[in-house]
Parts: structure tokens; C-alpha cells; sequence
């Protein structure tokens, strides 16, 4: 890998006064054994914390004054119970990104979906069990943009006595992506819908909550791992960021791909790595044999394919090599010089095709690839955006003076103002949504052509598709380039599935499914769409509830790239969603 001596004498200077910002500790209040598994009991209290970053403090949404949130740690099998008291004037709910959430819908969380949101005053408590799921997943805030703050890390180990399918690593450490906004980011979402056009962005990227020295004023907000020679380092990554998909890497350092989103995959080694909002990955990280005569940089920056302007600056934190034997035993030698790592360009789809590639299934007896082989229910949806006239007598900001609009189908979401799970579970659900989501586009067009469809405009609603119990679904999601060629991490709540094919240009039904891996396809719970692309997944619908799905660029699902499946209850007591706790949050 080409390496560069970092050039900035300043920057060096700026690193004296460096300090290891430790990650969050674990809030966890108590846990107990009950049978076979542990409870693990954690409080979440919601309050504004005056955080300073790039020279400016701001009031910011928090988990118990933390930034990031705390660390949720779990081993499989245990039961999570988290009491979330919201002393904040935002409406919150929070969602476990990645559980299953096997019968416990109730528990999901993204507002007006699964649950009202918790208003201002009240509390909730979130209690599921985490099944068959081991790795690293995330929990943030599922209302507005409030997740530019509200997240961390779910760590979940494997079950008592249950090694790694890799060597143990000698540390763990969690690395999660943000952005830092100067701006307020709920008025950045309001006024971006109030005038149709595209959002400001961010002012940073963060590496656990520290935008690190590029940026101006933030020279001591460094993440570093403090490395020792010959070491195995299991890195926990995680994008939390709103609208950018990352790519990462450690100057003069490979990283092992072990684990995305919570599977274990066949291992296999990159310089670099890409990492779409709400995927997570483990690598494990070996350092140098010896002490090295240098300190090396990791640096996260967008993979950016949209036409809009997007946050193109670079986190950086260290990886630093402590001797301690050096004479300088309170700092590291000033005068080792820094190696940078060069990342792909921000455009470079190449890179991320190739990487995507390489993800499979690690497929062992132990840990199968239970790949749907049979398929009950075919679908095809085209996302992408789009556009909604400028209401009259209004100056929109939006493609042409219209407004920016995306979605499903054609179908932009529209967000009901109570929760679809409960008027399902109610009956209540004639005025709230329709079950009559289109299951194919109603008027197909060269969806990855120069020449866009006649009509620009989506149309709005709030839509459903209904799957019985248990029905194996294969989805192709096509990216339309209506207003260019974009990736969209698409992320399905309540399910993993698998990533069967993708390719570039039009879905082809009749030729593309003979190329599908239904071997040992990767599987997870967010995928991207490739820009100009299709990809197809397949997963079994065994869990009952109302599953949204949507883009993770938050800025793409609030112009409505988002839907829900409703997966019906199965005839069995063990296929039935239980009845809503007492405490669920009501509109
Ligand atoms: C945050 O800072 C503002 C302005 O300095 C101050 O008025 C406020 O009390 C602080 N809030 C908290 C929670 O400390
Ligand atoms: C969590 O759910 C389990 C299973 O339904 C129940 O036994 C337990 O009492 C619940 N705990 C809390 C704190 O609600
Ligand atoms: C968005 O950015 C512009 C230009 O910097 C600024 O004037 C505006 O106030 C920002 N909007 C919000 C909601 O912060
Ligand atoms: C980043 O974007 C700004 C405009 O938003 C542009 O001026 C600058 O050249 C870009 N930098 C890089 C490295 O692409
Ligand atoms: C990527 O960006 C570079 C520099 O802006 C540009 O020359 C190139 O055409 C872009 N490539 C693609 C595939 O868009
Ligand atoms: C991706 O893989 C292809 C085929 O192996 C290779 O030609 C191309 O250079 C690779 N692109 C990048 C950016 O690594
Ligand atoms: C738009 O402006 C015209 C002229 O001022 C006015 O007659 C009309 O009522 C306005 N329409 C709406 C919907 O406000
Ligand atoms: C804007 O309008 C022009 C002229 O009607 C058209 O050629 C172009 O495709 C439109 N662009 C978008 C993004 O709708
Ligand atoms: C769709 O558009 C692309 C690019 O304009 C073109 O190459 C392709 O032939 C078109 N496909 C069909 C089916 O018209
Ligand atoms: C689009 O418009 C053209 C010309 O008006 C028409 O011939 C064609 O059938 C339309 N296509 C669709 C899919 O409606
Ligand atoms: C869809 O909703 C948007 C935003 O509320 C609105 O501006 C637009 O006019 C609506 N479109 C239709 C076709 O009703
Ligand atoms: C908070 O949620 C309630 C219930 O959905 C809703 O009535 C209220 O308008 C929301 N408040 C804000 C500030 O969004
Ligand atoms: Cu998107």
C-alpha cells in the first residue's frame, strides 16, 4: 500500500497536547441470571449535554450526557430491557438496529411504524431477546434527524464458551462514524422540506464522537488506539453517520473483514473498506511485529454518487504506537513522522463494487447460510428520487423549481400520525394505511436510461404490502436515475436477508437469476443499491409485525424512500405477536 509522510509540522505541534478520549462507559445498571439466560437492565435518560466541537458548544440531544450514547453489551441469548425517559421537548424513540426482534415488534422502534414516539415527560421500556445474532449492531434515535446524536454501539458476544471462528483478539475496540453539525440538524430537515431543496450538510465526520486534527479547531479531539507491537485489535465498526456512506482506512495496515451486521463472513483482507449508514462491520486489525518508528492515521470520507453537494472533509484519528521503554514516557516522540492512508476516490463505485464482491457468508456447519432455495413471493421495486410540484404561489428549491421527492415504486411514504403496528394489532387500520402496495412498478420505463419517465412526480401514500407467515420473499430493489444515478442503502427492520445478485443497469428477470449466489450470499440487514444498479435479496418472512423499510440516507427517507411490510401472525401460539406492553406510547 503507497504511503505518504505527513507533511504539517503544525498538526504535530497540535498533537502535544493530545489526550486519549476514552469511549463511553457502559451504563449498565444490573443484570441477573434467570435460567439459562441474563437479563441485562440499563437506564436511558434522555437530556440535552452542551458538547464542544470545532471550536463552538452546542446543545445537543444525548443519552445520559453521553456522546456517542452508551455501550449496550449482551451475550446471544440475553434479554435487553432498557427504560428510555425522554426529559427533552423532542418527541424520541429509539430503535436496536439489526435485532431480529423475533415476536417482539413492539420493541423495533421507528416512530409511527411500530410505536408512538415518547413524548416529552414520559418513559418506555424497550425488552427484547437477542437470538442467533452475533457481532456488532447499534442502537440510535428513529424520529426526524434526532439520530445525529442519539447512538451506540450493541455489542453482543457470543454465548459462554463459544470462541470466535477467528483467533481472540487481544482488544476490542468500537469504532463508530458520525457527523458533526454546526447547524441545528431538526432545522436543517425542516427547512429542507419547507423549500424543497437539498439539505445543508455536515461540518465534519466523527470517529467515536472526535472529528480529529484535519479539521480547524479540533486538534485534541483525536480518536486513538493505543497499539502494542504484535497484537490482534478486533475493531467494532459502525456508521451512524446521516446521509454519507464511508470509506475507511489505517495508513501502512490491512484489515481482516470478519463479521457485517452481526454474521460472521469468510475472512478476507482489504487496505480499505466501505461502510453504508446502518452497516457494521468487524475487522480484525494485527499491528507491526515491532515497535515502528512512526505513528499511522485511520481516516474516514464519503463515497458520494448523488449530483447535490455533499460533506467531502476527512476524520482522522491515530493509531499510536507507545513505546514504553522510549525516554519520553508522558507523550509519544514528536519527532515520528505520520503516515497518512490514501483513500479511493470519493466517486469511486469501482472500488466499492469490487469490495462488495467479496463479502460471502462465512457458510460453515456451525454458523449456516440459511439461504431461502424456494420463493413464494417475487417483487420488484425501483427506488430512487423524484419529484413533487412547488405548491402555488411558493418558490421551491428542488430540481427545475419543484420540490425533491423520493421513493418506492413511485410510492412516496407518507408518515400517518399514529403508529401502523397498533391500528394493525387494533383493527383500527382503514384510515391509517393501505394494503395495496405496488408489488412492480405500475408504468415501467428505461429505469437506468438517459431519457428520464414521462412524469418526474411521485405520488403520495401510505402503503403496506402484506405477507402471510413464513412466506419466502425475493426482492429486486432497481436504482432509478431520474435525477441521477445514486447509491441507496436500503435497510430492512425484523429481518437479515441475503444478497442473492446485483448488477449494473436494468434488472434482466430472464437472464440474471441464473447468476445468483444461493450458496453462501452475505448476509445482513442493509445493502446499497449501486448507483445506476439493481440488487436482489431474499429473506423469510417468520417474524410478525410491521417491518419498515427505507434508505438510510436520512435525507432520502424523509423525501419518502421508506415502506412496511406487514407480516401476518402464523396459526401456531409461537407465530403470534403477543399483545403491546401497558407502557407502549400512545399519539
Ligand atoms: C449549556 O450552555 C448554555 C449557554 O452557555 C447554558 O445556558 C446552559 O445552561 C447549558 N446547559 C447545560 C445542560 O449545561
Ligand atoms: C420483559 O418481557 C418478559 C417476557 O415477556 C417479561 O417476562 C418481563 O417481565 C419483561 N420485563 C419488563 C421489565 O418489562
Ligand atoms: C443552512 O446553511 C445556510 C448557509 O450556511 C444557512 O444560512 C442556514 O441558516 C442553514 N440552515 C439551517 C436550518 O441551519
Ligand atoms: C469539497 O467541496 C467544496 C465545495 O463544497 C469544494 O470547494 C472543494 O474543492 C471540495 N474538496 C474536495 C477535496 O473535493
Ligand atoms: C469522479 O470524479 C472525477 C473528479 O471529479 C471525475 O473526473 C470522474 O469523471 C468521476 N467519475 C465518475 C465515475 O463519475
Ligand atoms: C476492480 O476489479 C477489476 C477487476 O478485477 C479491476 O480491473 C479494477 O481495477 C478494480 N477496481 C478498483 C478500483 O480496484
Ligand atoms: C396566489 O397568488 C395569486 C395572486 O396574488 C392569488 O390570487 C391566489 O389566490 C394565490 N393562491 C393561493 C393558493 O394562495
Ligand atoms: C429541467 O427542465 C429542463 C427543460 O425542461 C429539462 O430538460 C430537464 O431534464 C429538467 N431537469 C430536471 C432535473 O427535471
Ligand atoms: C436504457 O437506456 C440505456 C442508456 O440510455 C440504453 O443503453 C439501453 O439500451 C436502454 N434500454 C432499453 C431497454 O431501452
Ligand atoms: C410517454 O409519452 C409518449 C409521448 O407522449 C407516449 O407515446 C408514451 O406512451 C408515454 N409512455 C408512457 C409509459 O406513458
Ligand atoms: C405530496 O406531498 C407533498 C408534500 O406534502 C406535496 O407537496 C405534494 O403536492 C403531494 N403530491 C401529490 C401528488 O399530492
Ligand atoms: C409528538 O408526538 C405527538 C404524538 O404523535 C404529536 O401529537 C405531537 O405533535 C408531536 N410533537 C412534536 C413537537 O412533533
Ligand atoms: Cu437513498
Amino acid at each position: 500500500m503507497a504511503v505518504s509522510l505527513f507533511p504539517s509540522s503544525l498538526l504535530m505541534t497540535a498533537f502535544l497536547f493530545s489526550s486519549m478520549i476514552l469511549f463511553a462507559f457502559p451504563t449498565m445498571i444490573e443484570s441477573w441470571q434467570t435460567g439459562a439466560t441474563t437479563t441485562r437492565h440499563y437506564q436511558f435518560d434522555i437530556k440535552m449535554t452542551n458538547v464542544t466541537r470545532l471550536c463552538k458548544t452546542k446543545s445537543i440531544v444525548t443519552v445520559n450526557g453521553q456522546f456517542p450514547g452508551p455501550e449496550i453489551v449482551v451475550r446471544e441469548g440475553d434479554r435487553v430491557v432498557v427504560k428510555v425517559v425522554n426529559h427533552v421537548p423532542y418527541n424520541i424513540s429509539l430503535h436496536w438496529h439489526g435485532i431480529r426482534q423475533l415476536l417482539s415488534a413492539w420493541a423495533d422502534g421507528p416512530a409511527y411504524i411500530t410505536q408512538c414516539p415518547i413524548q416529552s415527560g414520559n418513559s418506555y421500556v424497550y425488552n427484547f431477546t437477542v437470538v442467533g445474532q452475533r457481532g456488532t449492531l447499534w442502537w440510535h434515535a428513529h424520529i426526524s434527524w434526532l439520530r445525529a446524536t442519539l447512538y451506540g454501539p450493541i455489542i453482543i458476544l457470543p454465548k459462554l464458551g463459544i470462541p470466535y471462528p477467528f483467533s481472540k483478539p487481544y482488544k476490542e475496540v468500537p469504532i463508530i462514524f458520525g457527523e458533526w453539525w454546526k447547524d441545528d440538524t431538526e432545522a436543517v430537515i425542516n427547512q429542507a422540506l419547507q423549500t424543497g431543496g437539498g439539505p445543508n450538510i455536515s461540518d465534519a465526520y466523527t470517529i467515536n464522537g472526535l472529528p480529529g486534527p484535519l479539521y480547524n479547531c479540533s486538534a485534541k479531539e483525536i480518536f486513538k488506539i493505543k497499539a502494542k507491537p504484535g497484537k490482534t485489535y478486533l475493531l467494532r465498526i459502525i456508521n451512524a453517520a446521516l446521509n454519507d456512506e464511508l470509506f475507511f482506512s489505517i495508513a501502512n495496515h490491512s484489515l481482516t473483514i470478519v463479521e457485517v451486521d452481526a454474521v460472521y463472513v469468510k475472512p478476507f483482507t482489504v487496505n480499505t473498506l466501505l461502510i453504508a449508514p446502518g452497516q457494521t462491520t468487524n475487522v480484525l486489525l494485527t499491528t507491526k511485529a515491532e515497535y515502528p518508528n512512526a505513528n499511522f492515521f485511520m481516516e474516514a470520507r464519503s463515497y458520494a454518487t448523488g449530483q447535490g453537494t455533499f460533506d467531502n472533509s476527512t476524520v482522522a484519528g491515530m493509531l499510536e504506537y507507545k513505546n514504553p521503554t522510549s525516554l519520553s514516557s508522558s507523550s509519544f516522540n514528536k519527532s515520528l513522522p505520520f503516515f497518512k492512508p490514501i483513500l479511493p476516490a470519493l466517486n469511486d463505485t469501482s472500488f466499492v463494487t469490487n469490495f462488495t464482491k467479496k463479502l460471502r457468508s462465512l457458510a460453515s456447519a456451525q454458523y449456516p447460510a440459511n439461504v431461502p432455495q424456494m420463493v413464494d413471493r417475487r417483487f420488484f421495486f425501483t427506488v430512487g428520487l423524484g419529484e413533487n410540484p412547488c405548491p402555488e404561489n411558493h418558490t421551491c428549491q428542488g430540481p427545475n423549481g419543484t420540490m425533491f421527492a423520493a421513493s418506492i415504486n413511485n410510492v412516496s411514504f407518507v408518515m400517518p400520525t399514529t403508529a401502523l403496528l397498533q391500528s394493525h394489532f387494533a383493527g383500527e387500520s382503514r384510515s391509517v394505511y393501505a394494503s395495496d402496495f405496488p408489488i412492480m412498478p405500475l408504468t415501467p420505463f428505461n429505469y437506468t436510461g438517459s431519457t428520464p419517465p414521462n412524469s418526474t412526480f411521485v405520488t403520495n401514500a401510505t402503503k403496506v404490502l402484506v405477507l402471510p407467515f413464513n412466506t419466502s420473499v425475493e426482492l429486486v430493489m432497481q436504482g432509478t436515475s431520474i435525477l441521477g444515478a445514486e447509491s441507496h442503502p436500503l435497510h430492512l427492520h425484523g429481518f437479515n436477508f441475503f444478497v442473492v445478485g446485483e448488477g449494473f443497469g436494468n434488472y434482466n428477470p430472464a437472464k440474471d437469476p441464473a447468476r445468483f449466489n444461493l450458496v453462501d450470499p452475505v448476509e445482513r440487514n442493509t445493502v446499497g443499491v449501486p448507483p445506476g444498479g439493481w440488487v436482489a435479496i431474499r429473506f423469510l418472512a417468520d417474524n410478525p409485525g410491521v417491518w419498515f423499510m427505507h434508505c438510510h440516507l436520512e435525507v432520502h427517507t424523509s423525501w419518502g424512500l421508506r415502506m412496511a411490510w406487514l407480516v401476518l401472525d402464523g396459526s401456531l401460539p409461537s407465530q403470534k405477536l403477543p399483545p403491546p406492553p401497558s407502557d407502549l406510547p400512545k399519539c
